[in-house]
């Protein structure tokens, strides 16, 4: 495998760090310049640089289905590794192709794949993280990240606050060591270097909605499995508020705790397409499903013009929608094809049975045609609103409203049960939580007791 600090000699001999005074792109002047992208003229040191970086992979006992590098630098290191030690590799292309597949995402792969990350140098850590949004958006797990570089500017912290691990061969403090010991540098330009390295920290940079929006390409029902899985909550938050301020601010306390958000458009006294896009922003950057309940009921054309026109607009924003199957496969065929009209993955959940006292829905032929229903339609139906499982499947996200740790019901047919009976009786995947949340003390935290609850007795109960 060669030293490391031979392969550190080596790279400055080809003048992969440099010292002197250096305009970076941001405009500081840096002490110090690294180009790794030399070292593909390099055969020796591109195999050495590959070589070091998988024993790191080794030594961090991570387990994993593929490999994907960072391109572009990384890329040739990527290939190496995975060629050498055979392992699969799969490619982020930086823009999705606009003809054939639209893939952003080359090579074999399965929902839940465990992937890990290759890079040549980190900084902010931002490439590492837009790789990673990438690839979880198609339902990979990102958990960690191999470097050959850390330049010590804070992206262990920023990679960290996305639940990426960073492993990295070499840092530059020991990179300096190295080139002082053997007398390429002198000690002070190492300490200007370290210097300008700790007045250079990075912080994680704030998401940007827009790239955001356009890597959601993903189906939907995949992008619900991946925000359970990593913000590990199967809490669905029912914001029956009636002031659309009120929900945007209670949608950032709770947002980190819930998978969607579910709101009924119709009580709102101050609605407006601005606010509501400001709620979708949030839903963006916090990583949650919005849901309009709005329980479409009517024939196709009407539902057409319900979901696409008149104030709300729900189309253009919600994630999902709820539906009756009453009118039969009509309605679902009507609102798939306005969807067709959004750049955005659409889903609606079909309503099977309800947690009202008495509900008609209480029909076994019913609920069976709801279910010949969904899977006729599964693209655009992901799941059931119900109160029972009704598929053998996992195909279907079955959502059960009706959910309060310690109340018998209202006073008007609302019938509850606790998150465990939900998910063990009821056999819920997503637990539909309103007045449990609204009307506690302390909001935030009671959400995060429902989502600890839910996603315990998820994990035992359904097994995942
Ligand atoms: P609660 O406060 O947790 O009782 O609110 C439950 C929410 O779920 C509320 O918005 C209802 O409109 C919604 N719901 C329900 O309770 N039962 C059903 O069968 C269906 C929806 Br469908």
């Amino acid at each position: 495998m060669g030293d490391l600090a031979d392969l550190v000699l080596q790279l400055y001999d080809i003048e992969a760090f440099k010292f002197g005074s250096f305009k970076l792109k941001t405009g500081l002047q840096s002490p110090i310049y690294i180009d790794l992208r030399v070292i593909i003229s390099y055969p020796d040191i591109l195999r050495s640089v590959a070589v070091h970086m998988n024993e790191i992979l080794k030594r961090s006992n991570v387990s994993f289905d593929s490999i994907c590098g960072v391109p572009y630098t990384a890329l040739p290191i990527a290939s190496i590794i995975c060629a050498d030690y055979k392992r699969p590799m799969l490619i982020r292309r930086k823009e999705a192709k606009n003809y054939g597949t639209k893939k952003l995402i080359e090579g074999k792969f399965q929902i839940n794949d465990r992937c890990i990350i290759i890079e040549d140098i980190v900084t902010s850590g931002s490439s590492v993280i837009e790789t990673a949004d990438s690839l979880r958006a198609e339902g990979l797990q990102i958990t960690d990240a191999i470097v050959f570089f850390d330049r010590e500017q804070n992206g262990e912290n920023n990679l960290q606050k996305r639940n990426i691990r960073l492993h990295r061969v070499l840092k530059i403090s020991e990179v300096l060591g190295y080139l002082v010991q053997h007398g390429k540098i002198s000690e002070e330009i190492s300490e200007n270097v370290k210097e300008f390295i700790n007045q250079n920290q990075t912080q994680l940079p704030t998401l940007n909605i827009e790239i955001e929006n356009k890597t959601i390409s993903i189906p939907i029902r995949q992008r619900f499995q991946t925000i359970m899985k990593e913000k590990r909550s199967n809490l669905c938050l029912s914001a029956d508020l009636t002031n659309l301020d009120e929900i945007i601010k209670l949608s950032k306390q709770v947002g980190s705790n819930i998978c969607m958000l579910k709101i009924h458009s119709d009580i709102l006294t101050d609605f407006s397409m601005d606010k509501i896009q400001q709620l979708k922003d949030i839903s963006r950057k916090l990583n949650f499903l919005l849901l309009e309940d709005r329980k479409f009921a009517d024939i196709g054309n009407t539902v057409k013009l319900q979901y696409t026109k008149g104030l709300f607009r729900i189309v253009e924003w919600a994630d999902l929608v709820t539906v009756h199957a009453l009118p039969g496969e009509c309605i679902v065929q009507g609102l798939e094809q306005s969807a067709q009209s959004i750049n955005e993955p659409r889903g609606c959940l079909l309503i099977a049975q309800m947690s009202s006292k008495g509900a008609f829905t209480d029909n076994e032929d019913y609920v069976k045609g709801v279910v010949e229903c969904a899977k006729k339609y599964s693209d655009f139906v992901i799941g059931f609103i119900s109160q029972s499982r009704l598929t053998t499947t996992d195909e279907f996200l079955h959502c059960t409203p009706g959910v309060h740790l310690n109340n018998t019901g209202d006073q008007l047919g609302q019938q509850y049960v606790t998150p465990r009976q939900a998910i063990d009786e009821r056999g819920a995947d997503i637990l539909i939580v309103g007045r449990a949340i609204l009307d506690s003390i302390n909001r935030a935290k009671t959400a995060e007791e429902y989502q600890q609850q839910g996603y315990q007795a998820y994990e035992e109960i359904r097994k995942i």
